[in-house]
């Protein structure tokens, strides 16, 4: 891997600014370049096999770009009640039971906030699996057969989210997933797209290298464990890119520091699982034009179903059924662990 490392320093610092000394310093030296350009797919699977993560260059292209903010602005113009908790969803990441969105106020704001392909059907297969990163994503999970899909949602991180921090933590501790231990593959990966500019006063997020192969229950049993291994990094992630990482890895998200106007930040951020990874909550619903869709291999994606989805989908993909369960998936929401 010595290699590996040496050939991927000399890359891809013209993608994206390199880290600041400060979030990389560490004895062995961690990774210097972690942004990949379209050409560099394999060496980004292999990056991402060993550390867990890798920010994926120009996966959305501009017209990609616009379409998805313009759905987000539309959306916050023609109901600003949906989107009113994003500040209280954003924090979360904590692990606090109970505490991410607790404050959500009906199933239509989980929705639009958790699973907006529900509202928006001009978020078909080609834009949920869009951009070059996708081959990434595949050849990570285990080829295309074993790929299977599980979230897909926007978030506004607000200008005033700043007394809002967000603890670090795995997203497994949220949704079932088994965290840690030593085992390589990723079993569920998560992806950041960012869609807002970004600067000195927006939010990035941090990611310890290597962490995803740590058993640790927490931050510090993680540093303890890591020792002189132990480093940050504060991913420079331009728009339009994409921050791929194992859910297992510890990250957070970071604002701007103190004394510096925070901007907010818009992200768009997937999940997909390796087939046969269980859903990762009980709270994910499709639509039937994704979960039914006519070509087998698209509907295998989006076949990894939890209760409410299988039982969704046995209504005959009825409103009356969402009417019916939409409190349960809130509540599913809300109190995961
Ligand atoms: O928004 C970020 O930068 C981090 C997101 C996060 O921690 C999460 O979704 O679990």
């Amino acid at each position: 891997m010595a290699s590996a490392r040496r050939r991927l320093a000399s890359i891809s610092a013209a993608l994206a600014p390199a880290p600041s000394p400060a979030a990389t310093a560490a004895p062995s030296a961690p990774p210097a370049a972690y942004a990949f350009a379209p050409h560099q797919s394999e060496a980004a699977v292999e990056f991402f096999r060993e550390w867990g993560f890798a920010l994926l260059a120009s996966t959305r292209s501009p017209a990609e770009l616009r379409q998805l903010n313009e759905l987000c602005d539309a959306s916050q113009q023609a109901h600003p009640e949906r989107w009113s908790q994003q500040a209280s969803r954003a924090p979360g990441g904590g692990g606090g039971a109970g505490k991410l969105g607790s404050d959500l106020a009906s199933p239509e704001q989980y929705m639009e906030l958790l699973s907006p392909i529900m509202f928006h059907p001009e978020l078909d297969d080609a834009l949920i699996r869009g951009g070059w990163g996708w081959p990434v994503v595949e050849e990570l999970l285990g080829g295309p057969e074993l790929c299977r899909f599980v979230q897909f949602d926007f978030r506004e991180t607000p200008a005033t989210a700043e007394n809002l921090e967000m603890k670090y933590h795995r997203d497994g501790a949220r949704g079932g997933v088994r965290d840690g231990g030593s085992d390589r593959a990723a079993d569920y990966i998560a992806a950041i797209t960012l869609l807002s500019p970004s600067h000195d006063h927006t939010p990035n997020t941090v990611v310890v290298p290597g962490s995803a192969h740590v058993d640790a229950t927490d931050i510090d049993e993680l540093r303890e464990k890591m020792g002189a291994d132990y480093t940050e990094i504060v991913v420079q992630q331009p728009a339009g890119t994409t921050l791929l990482y194992d859910v297992r890895t510890f990250h957070t998200r970071r604002d701007p520091p103190e004394g510096r106007d925070n901007h907010g930040r818009r992200t768009q951020h997937s999940y997909f699982s390796r087939h046969p990874a269980p859903p990762r909550g009980q709270w994910m619903i499709y639509p039937q034009r994704l979960a039914a869709h006519a070509e087998p291999t698209v509907r295998r994606f989006y076949s990894n179903w939890n209760e409410l989805m299988a039982g969704y989908a046995a209504s005959g993909y009825e409103d009356a059924y969402l009417a019916e369960h939409g409190e349960e998936l809130l509540m599913a929401y809300l109190s995961r662990s």
